[in-house]
């Protein structure tokens, strides 16, 4: 099956130029200039259209059991609303409750995923601790392409990694050539100050962010980057949405430590004030963690990645409706956690990075798409538009404008925290596999036509790591 996208004009991380793009099989053969029609190929004019990679979110959370619930958005209709905002690749995470095997968790996962529209990979959550553990990193590692292990320094009595964990599995992540990420909030400051704000009265929503401020993200995300550093290990934070964290990325950095920082296209948005809002359900919709933050935050956040402290853009999209959100009704700290985007993010992140001039269409790329592919391993076959690489491509339109609402998105949720924005920018096509799988607002996808993608192990940061450890040998003192 040959696709020839004509006319257009490409915009990879690194470069942007008038070409053609062919894509056959599933991948891409031709770039370049006036490239001649092959018989019987389809083809799309993308005149008037950049032709970028698909985006991929790194952050998302479909059919996730949590909280006493189960997220509404699943792999079939989360991938679809996926590929309605350009984004052609998820990386979902695998929970295992605490003592369950993770190698039992990931087969589930990859069950539930079968159904997936686009293509999907999968961190895996170390929620706990003993030698079998170590055991199933290794088989996850080596025979299922996952190279990535997710820690909850958050959600104490439930999934929340201890210092023992996080030593241990940052430890393991170090021999297998894997990359530890965090949710960094120090989970017992949050138990704490979640039991304290209820005994005085406080059972609103507005009470969410005050239990979870941002010292306490600032604290765990030092904690997380100091075991790192004393380990070896390089690291990544996941959904860094304050001032303190950003400050010890960039500290760690300009030491020379590896570590790499997400942001959510919510907290670069919003701020705090949704959670005082008079209408407890709309207040509650927005209850995710970290929470929004005080004003201020977002221009921090904004700077760091454009200035490249942070360098991926994600969305943790993990639905839950109002019906479940009233499960808080009394005790804000039982509202599940988790606020939808994963079809929004592009556009948002367009509007507010490009249209504004914070970011050039490449570093759009860059950030949504081109990053997280290096970052986690999938570079170039998926992230890059050039021969050999996956046929994932969104043909965007940077005259058309969209208006983000729950009445009209793909999301299967009833809330939109972007609703009756109006961005400028949006995906005319979106091309999965070298397939178009939505054009003109209409979405034309296959259940299960979604692909696991497997990420290999890094070669080039643990090589280098063992290098500076080779030449950084502690020595005894020689004593009679
Ligand atoms: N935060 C959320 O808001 N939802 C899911 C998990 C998380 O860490
Ligand atoms: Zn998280
Ligand atoms: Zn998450
Ligand atoms: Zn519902």
């Amino acid at each position: 099956m040959a696709l020839m996208i004509k006319g257009g004009t490409v915009v990879n991380a690194d470069q942007t130029l008038k070409a053609d793009v062919l894509c056959v099989d599933g991948k891409i053969v031709q770039v370049g200039a006036d490239l001649p029609v092959p018989a019987g190929a389809e083809v799309v004019d993308a005149g008037g259209l950049y032709v970028m990679p698909g985006g991929i979110d790194p952050h998302t959370h479909m059919q996730l059991p949590f909280m006493g619930t189960v997220a509404t958005e699943d792999f079939y209709t989360g991938t679809a609303a996926g590929l309605a905002g350009g984004t052609t690749m998820i990386i979902d995470f695998v929970i295992p409750n605490p003592q369950q095997p993770l190698m039992e968790a990931y087969q589930t996962w990859r069950e539930w995923a079968a159904k997936a529209v686009s293509d999907y990979s999968f961190h895996v959550a170390v929620t706990w601790w003993d030698d079998s553990v170590g055991s199933d990193m290794e088989r996850l590692v080596k025979e299922e392409g996952v190279n990535s292990f997710k820690h909850f320094m958050a959600y104490k009595n439930a999934i929340m990694a201890e210092d023992e964990t996080l030593v241990n599995s940052f430890s393991r992540c170090l021999e297998l050539g894997a990359m530890p990420t965090v949710h960094a909030e120090n989970g017992e400051l949050v138990y704490h100050l979640q039991r304290k704000l209820i005994a005085m009265g406080l059972t609103g929503p507005e009470a969410h962010p005050l239990s979870r401020p941002s010292e306490v993200e600032g604290e765990a995300a030092n904690r997380a980057i100091r075991i790192a550093q004393s380990l070896g290990v390089p690291l990544y934070l996941v959904h860094v949405s304050c001032k303190e964290a950003v400050d010890e990325i960039a500290r760690a950095r300009h030491e020379g430590q590896r570590v790499y920082g997400e942001v959510l296209a919510g907290h670069l948005e919003l701020d705090d004030s949704v959670y005082r809002n008079k209408d407890w359900e709309f207040a509650a919709a927005h209850v995710m963690s970290p929470p929004f933050r005080p004003k201020g935050h977002q221009e921090v956040l904004w700077k760091a990645l454009q200035g490249g402290t942070l360098q991926t853009t994600a969305t943790d999209h993990c639905c839950f409706c109002a019906d479940q959100k009233a499960m808080g009704r009394n005790d804000f700290s039982r509202i599940p956690n988790g606020t939808a985007g994963v079809e929004d993010r592009m556009m948002v992140l367009w509007d507010s990075g490009v249209n504004s001039g914070r970011l050039t269409m490449n570093e759009f790329v860059a950030v949504t798409s081109t990053n997280a592919a290096k970052i986690f391993n999938v570079y170039p076959q998926k992230g890059s538009v050039s021969v050999g690489a996956d046929a994932d491509i969104v043909l965007w339109d940077p005259a058309a404008s969209h208006t983000l609402s729950a009445k009209t998105h793909h999301q299967n949720i009833d809330f939109n925290i972007f609703e009756g924005r109006t961005v400028q920018g949006k995906p005319a096509y979106t091309i999965s596999q070298g397939k178009v799988v939505f054009a003109n607002g209409e979405l034309k996808v296959e259940r299960g036509a979604g692909r696991y993608i497997k990420r290999p192990a890094f070669p080039n940061i643990y090589e280098a790591v063992e290098r500076y450890n080779r030449t950084h040998v502690p020595v005894p003192v020689e004593r009679d």
